[in-house]
């Protein structure tokens, strides 16, 4: 029961109110009003300072989770954000916005600040077309962050991060992304009280605290590395497959003769590169999914209209030779004669790109008569968007509770080490380690033996650290046991004598740090296995 209480059900439904003597508080679920109610306590026993950094976590953990998503220069990150925010607001490709953090929250009414380092903060207007201006008329380098508040349904349970490109491993690039994002958690919200954290308080309650991760098909060896490096900008927070996820935007760029096994299909060479980068990425994400971040944004934030559908008519109508000649490139599509105008042409290549275009007119030579409602659908349903939304749903929200405990324990802890008192310290460390034994905070333990194994610093066979992974990455309990195509009534026996194996591991044949780990998965597999019989599987 505490298991499935810890990880099921989306934000949202699984609100849980917990009465303190000062306010009463919504959180992702039990584990994170847990740690809410351990920061309310610890509170009067610790100094002014480690105690504004406990509110902070307060007030942090009973707001949406934090996802960044981060990138290489021009990944497509902003792109993608639209696409998934549903409204075409990050502005793309140039102006000094792209080299900043922007939060994207729900508001009641959309409006957007500009956030300055002393604290100052300035509303902006929306541009024309209802952006955040490409150039902001402010000097950007007294500028820390934009909050955007919107009133967008998909911000309701998630602040999307848009940070800048991480252009290489160059340190003072990461340097300025982590501490856009440590300048972007403190100053959040109403201010005021706030400003009493120091530096090092700040960072130990910065960062995000999810990863997506985006990739494009020229994803170099180091982006492992690349992946590492983010996590510094997550305030020193572990990415793992907990709290990570990839993509590989710009699916459509891909030439599926470099793929082998595509068939020439870009998809499936898009898919097939997805799996590679997986192997090479894992376990530091849960997955790499193919995206065509473009399409996305264009078919979900109305960027599709009518008239493009009509064009896009208009040029399946043309003869085969014509129309084979000017799919071939950018190039020839924008300025081969043809009765549709250049300007539209350009137009759809802007908001398609020339594999989307090709898309479209063979939806239209299957379904002459398809309406622009349904092509739109189409479309969207070749971005791979709704994939992306689906293990977002698996990865983060569900999981939401637990990710916001494990960040907020993280930044209890390193606020208690700051403050340099031996005395507090341990005060804290105790508090934790109370919370941690009780049988509802086994997730929280769970989620940190992955995270440990998946950095590699707890060192574990290959295949156990697998099945560390995977038991601790899911919450289904088919997935956990690896038996997911598998009759139920064989989960229970298999989970009972992994209990079994992982206890005997723990006692003889494990380094103290493994055998740690190996009681946390002793108990996951138990309490898998009295899940599944209060069940009632036989
Ligand atoms: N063909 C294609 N182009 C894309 C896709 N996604 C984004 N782009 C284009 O790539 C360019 C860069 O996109 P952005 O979203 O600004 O990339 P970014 O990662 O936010 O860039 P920075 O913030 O400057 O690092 C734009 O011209 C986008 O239109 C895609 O899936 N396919
Ligand atoms: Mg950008």
């Amino acid at each position: 029961m505490p298991l499935a209480d810890a990880t099921g059900g989306r934000i949202g439904e699984g609100f849980v109110r917990v009465s303190t003597a000062t306010d009463q508080q919504r959180f992702a679920g039990p584990l994170s009003a847990a740690v809410a109610d351990l920061c309310q306590r610890l509170r009067p026993q610790v100094c002014d300072r480690t105690a504004a950094g406990f509110r902070e976590v307060l007030r942090r953990l009973s707001a949406p989770l934090q996802v960044a998503v981060a990138g290489r220069i021009k990944s497509g990150k902003s792109t993608l954000v639209n696409a998934l925010i549903g409204r075409r607001v990050a502005p793309t490709d140039v102006g000094e916005c792209t080299r900043l953090v922007t939060r994207f929250q729900y508001g009641t009414v959309d409006r957007v600040e500009v956030v300055f380092t002393d604290g100052r903060k300035q509303v902006l207007p929306f541009d024309a077309h209802g952006m955040i201006p490409a150039e902001l008329g402010v000097a950007v380098d007294e500028v820390s962050h934009l909050e955007a508040y919107l009133t967008n349904a998909v911000l309701r349970d998630l602040t999307v991060i848009d940070t800048p490109g991480l252009g290489s491993l160059d340190a003072a690039s990461v340097a300025r992304t982590e501490q856009l994002l440590g300048a972007a958690r403190a100053e959040a919200g109403n201010g005021g009280g706030d400003d009493e954290l120091d530096p090092v308080s700040r960072n130990a309650v910065a960062g995000a605290e999810a990863v997506i991760y985006v990739v494009t098909q020229a994803v170099r060896s180091d982006d492992h590395q690349a992946l590492a490096a983010f996590t510094a900008a997550t305030a020193s927070r572990e990415a793992g497959p907990v709290n990570a996820i990839a993509v590989l935007n710009k699916a459509d760029t891909i030439a599926p003769e470099s793929v082998e096994g595509a068939d020439g299909d870009v998809w499936r060479a898009a898919t097939l590169l997805a799996e590679k980068q997986a192997s090479t990425l894992k376990p530091r994400v849960a997955d790499v999914l193919p995206v065509i971040g473009l399409l996305a944004e264009t078919a979900e934030t109305g960027g599709f209209t009518s008239a493009d559908a009509d064009a896009l008519r208009q040029l399946a109508e043309l003869d085969e030779a014509t129309r084979e000649m000017m799919l071939i490139s950018a190039d020839l599509f924008a300025t081969w004669e043809c009765a549709v105008p250049a300007g539209t042409r350009a137009r759809l290549l802007e908001r398609l790109d020339l594999y989307g275009v090709r898309r479209a007119l063979e939806i239209l030579d299957a379904e002459p008569a398809i309406t622009a409602g349904a092509l739109r659908r189409r479309l969207l349903d070749a971005s791979g968007l709704d994939g992306v939304r689906g293990r977002l749903d698996a990865v983060f929200r569900a999981r939401a509770d637990g990710i916001k405990a494990a960040a907020a324990l993280a930044s209890v802890t390193a606020l208690a080490h700051a403050s340099g008192d031996p005395g507090e310290r341990q005060r804290v460390h105790d508090a934790i380690e109370v919370l941690l034994a009780k049988p509802e905070a086994h997730q929280l333990r769970l989620l940190e033996a992955l995270t440990l194994v998946a950095a590699g610093a707890v060192v574990m066979p290959e295949d156990l650290a697998e099945e560390v992974l995977r038991v601790g990455s899911s919450a289904d309990p088919g997935e956990q046991l690896g038996l997911p195509g598998r009759p139920p009534h064989e989960w229970e026996a298999y989970a009972l004598e992994r209990a079994g194996w992982w206890r005997s591991f723990a006692a003889f044949g494990a380094t103290p740090a493994q055998s740690r780990i190996a009681h946390v998965v002793h108990r996951a597999y138990f309490l898998i296995w009295q899940q599944l019989r209060g069940r009632g599987a036989t």
